[in-house]
């Protein structure tokens, strides 16, 4: 028999409290130069505050915990409090989400190798994690990118990624954090998607030979990929079924069957294609797939609703409305029901 720490059990009861049926992640975590980005799109205030304030929007949207079992936050929003003086990890909590954070601090040039970057954050990651789990976050995500190109990726890109990702991922564990390891094939590029095919394949096959080296338990992480698309400047125009049969048979290639799920980023996809190449997915694949298939996305999720909410006051209710409607539309998506054709009128009845 198989022996599990009682540290590892909960670490392994995270992953699947986090894809539950019916439920995905929200990606949550934009570092502050991210979110002031996205913010300045739609005239918001680049402030502290605003960004507590849509965090706040977020936690508070009633019924999200039907569709979202867990938020990935950033360093600065955990140590934000609400405008009732909780702190937003306890407004996370309340609400029946579970909280967890982004511990990678951004990606650098890689020494040597032109166009590629390198994801640090390992420095100080074993009292960071410390830190974080003293105060009631269950997992971590860290993020690798891989840009595709004329001779890109290299060995050394994906190799070294790869083993990083595997060393946060054992460090996690011994904190007693849940690990989602997330190596993202950048769109950018005119590439094929049978070059994303091959560069994904490689990429997952890389990094789970890194998970056993580094003898991570595969039954206590999360894998967040991309899909297997095209390069946005690619004028190929790919179907939803190919994008669907492309991404899960090169998943289904890489990724052992202890691992008990695969949430996807969006990538800059529109959000209702997102949604569309998942529900397709789950449709034509659901029962032959040993791992749950769901979704962990924040632009795909989150553009519509800043566009409503624009930072007023005013704008919040519908502002939630349109979360919970991306929400559960992916929620749908996780058992291939979605149906874009039936989208309810924005209306309080959302809400129950
Ligand atoms: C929210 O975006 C996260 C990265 O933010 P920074 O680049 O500001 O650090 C990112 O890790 C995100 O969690 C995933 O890429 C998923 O986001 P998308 O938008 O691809 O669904």
């Amino acid at each position: 028999m198989e022996y599990v720490s009682e540290k590892m059990q909960v670490v392994r009861d995270t992953a699947i409290e986090l894809v539950a049926s019916y439920k995905g992640l929200l990606a949550m975590d934009e570092s502050t130069p991210t979110c002031n980005t996205r913010f300045a799109q739609f005239g918001i205030p680049e402030t502290a505050e605003a960004r507590r304030d849509y965090r706040e929007l977020i936690l508070t949207t009633p019924g999200l915990s039907k569709y979202i079992s867990g938020a990935i936050l950033y360093d600065e929003t955990i140590r934000q409090q609400a405008s009732d003086g909780s702190s937003l990890i306890a407004l996370a909590i309340r609400s029946g989400i579970i909280p967890g954070i982004k511990v990678d601090i951004g990606t650098t040039d890689l020494a040597g190798f032109p166009h590629e970057k390198i994801t640090m954050g390992l420095d100080g990651l074993r009292e960071r994690l410390t830190e974080y789990a003293g105060m009631g976050l269950r997992f971590a995500k860290w993020r690798a990118v891989i840009a595709v190109g004329k001779g890109i990726p290299t060995e050394t890109c994906i190799a070294t990624n790869m083993q990083i990702l595997a060393q946060y991922a054992a460090l996690c564990q011994e904190a007693g954090i849940m690990p989602i390891v997330e190596p993202e094939v950048l769109m950018d590029g005119d590439h094929s998607i049978m070059q994303c095919f091959e560069v994904t394949e490689k990429v997952l096959n890389t990094l789970f030979s890194e998970l056993y080296k580094q003898r991570i338990d595969l039954a206590g992480i999360l894998l967040k990929p991309n899909m297997v698309l095209a390069g946005k400047d690619n004028i190929e125009k790919n179907s939803i079924t190919e994008v669907a049969e492309a991404t899960v048979n090169c998943l289904l290639r890489c990724v052992p069957a202890a691992v008990p799920g695969v949430a996807f980023l969006s990538g800059g996809q529109d959000g209702e294609l997102a949604t569309n190449h998942l529900n397709e997915m789950n449709r034509l694949y659901k029962s032959r797939m040993p791992w749950a298939l769901t979704f962990s996305f924040s632009r795909a999720i989150q553009l519509p609703v800043l566009e409503i909410w624009k930072g007023k006051k005013e704008n919040i209710i519908p502002a939630q409305q349109e979360l919970l409607y991306r929400a559960k539309g992916n929620s749908d998506a996780r058992w291939g029901d979605y149906d874009f054709a039936v989208r309810p009128e924005r209306d309080a009845s959302i809400f129950m």
